[in-house]
């Protein structure tokens, strides 16, 4: 018995003294940024030039830049879903853009890129935008929220609990709102609270940036937002802050977790309505808020990339720099976008943009940068955020289950530049929820499967205008989608549908 317990110790130990060998090779920490609303062609490193991006352009030159790069849906939260989930989200209802009062649409004890990581030692944590819902039924604003992030993974996060164009304006820390006064509480509702509220439309001349569509109920800061709320005053923020404060609290959280493997996903809302960026952004750019909002963002990748070098991390960090859907110009609020836009295209060569399945919709700027590791390069293996969890889990050692992350793939090689290692053969593209569009792309030939007839997700130079339910565009000889080609196709076309369908039938992708 001694003798026995003796020698498993020895196992022990000998397992052990393997593993701190091992260590000098830990896994890379992960830092994945992902902006909010930037286009392909949005940036200087891909082809912008009525605005600098330097510190992203330095990850690109320094790093991979993918020409093929996706994200998962033209809106944010079923992009967010797939990111962190590794799943299609059309595969799951009630994942289209989450309202303020939405319950969390991940349900706890998910399988995520967060808890795939956690599982072998990584610490964790999720800093700025959710809008994945918080909340069994709906958020307990003045009560513990969850479950949230911290239920799939996450061993820490600082949240803007949805979009800031949504109520209500405060940080979700952890479990709870930041600085909230018990004797103020925080209500956060669809409905006008009292007859004397003043809203976008009762108080209009009051606003520093006014309304265009939507976005006319509770006012905070002088811009009127979308949904109602009261009280909570002391935990509310300034729009101007959000950035600053997130790039604060990635500073610290990496200098307290710098001895361990880490995982930082750093969600900017940058630039998203409203583009109420920082004082000394506003005017940086002659594109008004929306190219001061890219200006702030690059900002913030600079002070991160700085960070890991300042604490010579940086050669052992690959940092993924994303988007979560394409470009829109008048989301909702009077902010110049379109007058200021002059000769910049914020899709680049693409047509369409957020909300809809074109080119414009998903295909974004996509950047890997490892110092030592990734070599400096450009890519057009196709690859999407979505296999960032397989991805990811197989660089850092974590086995992944067979029942999760059902459509992500393990691109490591081709995100890390490996020559000859290739991306997906296929990508399945969606504009927002359960039962809207399709895009298919397979190689260079791409179908677009509009089921719902929706016009109002289709960019504002689409409104309105009927579409065919197929299309089918070689993206190779027609980048922007112009010419329908399917009847010269149809054998093509005809595969493609029925791949289309058998992957959203099989509920899965990944074998
Ligand atoms: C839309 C909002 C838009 C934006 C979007 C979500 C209106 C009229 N439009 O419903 O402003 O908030 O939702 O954007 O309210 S996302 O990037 O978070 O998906
Ligand atoms: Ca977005």
């Amino acid at each position: 018995m001694i003798l026995k317990y003796f020698s498993s110790s020895l196992a022990i130990l000998f397992l052990l003294t393997n593993a701190e060998l091992q260590s000098a090779e830990r896994p890379p920490n992960i830092v994945v940024i992902m902006a909010d609303d930037l286009g392909y062609g949005d940036l200087s490193c891909y082809g912008a030039t009525s605005l600098e991006t330097p510190n992203i352009d330095r990850l690109a030159h320094q790093g991979q830049r993918f020409t093929s790069g996706y994200c998962s849906a033209s809106t944010c939260t079923p992009t967010r879903y797939s990111f962190l989930t590794g799943t299609y989200a059309f595969r799951k209802k009630g994942t289209g853009i989450a309202p303020p009062n939405s319950p969390a649409l991940i349900s706890e004890g998910t399988t995520t890129i967060a808890s795939l990581l956690q599982s072998v030692g990584y610490k964790t944590a999720v800093i700025g935008k959710w809008h994945l819902g918080l909340g069994t039924q709906e958020p307990d604003w003045n009560g513990a929220l969850k479950p949230g992030p911290l239920e799939i993974g996450f061993d820490r996060c600082f949240l803007l609990p949805t979009t800031n164009d949504r109520v209500p304006q405060v940080y979700v820390e952890n479990h709870r709102v930041l600085n909230l006064d018990p004797k103020d509480p925080l209500w956060v509702g669809k409905k006008k609270p009292s007859e004397d509220h003043p809203t976008g439309i009762t108080h209009r001349e009051t606003l520093k940036m006014d309304w265009s569509h939507g976005h006319n109920s509770t006012i905070h800061n002088g811009i009127s937002r979308i949904g109602f709320y009261t009280g909570g005053h002391a935990a509310r923020f300034r729009d101007e802050d959000l950035s600053d404060k997130w790039v604060e609290q990635s500073i610290d959280w990496i200098e307290a977790n710098r001895e361990n493997p880490f995982f930082l996903f750093f969600s900017s809302h940058d630039l998203h309505v409203p583009r109420i960026v920082h004082e000394r952004f506003q005017g940086s750019t002659s594109l008004g808020p929306r190219g001061d909002a890219i200006a702030e963002l690059d900002w913030c990748v600079g002070e991160l990339t700085k960070t890991l070098e300042r604490l010579e991390l940086a050669e052992n960090t690959l940092v993924v720099f994303c988007s979560d859907n394409g470009p829109v110009m008048d989301d909702g609020y009077k902010d110049d976008a379109i007058e200021k836009q002059g000769s910049h295209r914020p899709a680049g060569p693409y047509q369409g943009g957020k909300y809809n399945v074109y080119e414009g919709g998903t295909r974004t700027p996509f950047i890997t940068y490892w110092p030592g590791q990734i070599s400096p390069g450009e890519s057009d293996a196709l690859v999407c955020t979505i296999d960032l969890a397989a991805s990811c889990a197989a660089l850092a050692g974590a086995s992944l289950p067979q029942e999760a992350c059902l459509d992500s793939f393990n691109l490591a090689d081709a995100l890390l530049g490996k020559k000859g290692a290739n991306g997906r053969d296929h990508l399945i593209q969606q504009d927002n929820g359960q039962g809207g569009n399709y895009g298919f792309r397979v190689g260079n030939w791409k179908l677009l499967r509009h089921d719902s007839k929706r016009t109002k997700n289709t960019s504002l130079r689409l409104q309105g205008r009927q579409v065919n339910q197929y299309q089918l565009f070689n993206l190779k000889t027609d980048p922007s989608e112009s010419t329908n080609v399917i009847n010269e196709n149809q054998e093509i076309a005809s595969q493609m549908k029925k791949q289309l369908e058998a992957l959203i039938a099989a509920g899965r992708s990944r074998s």
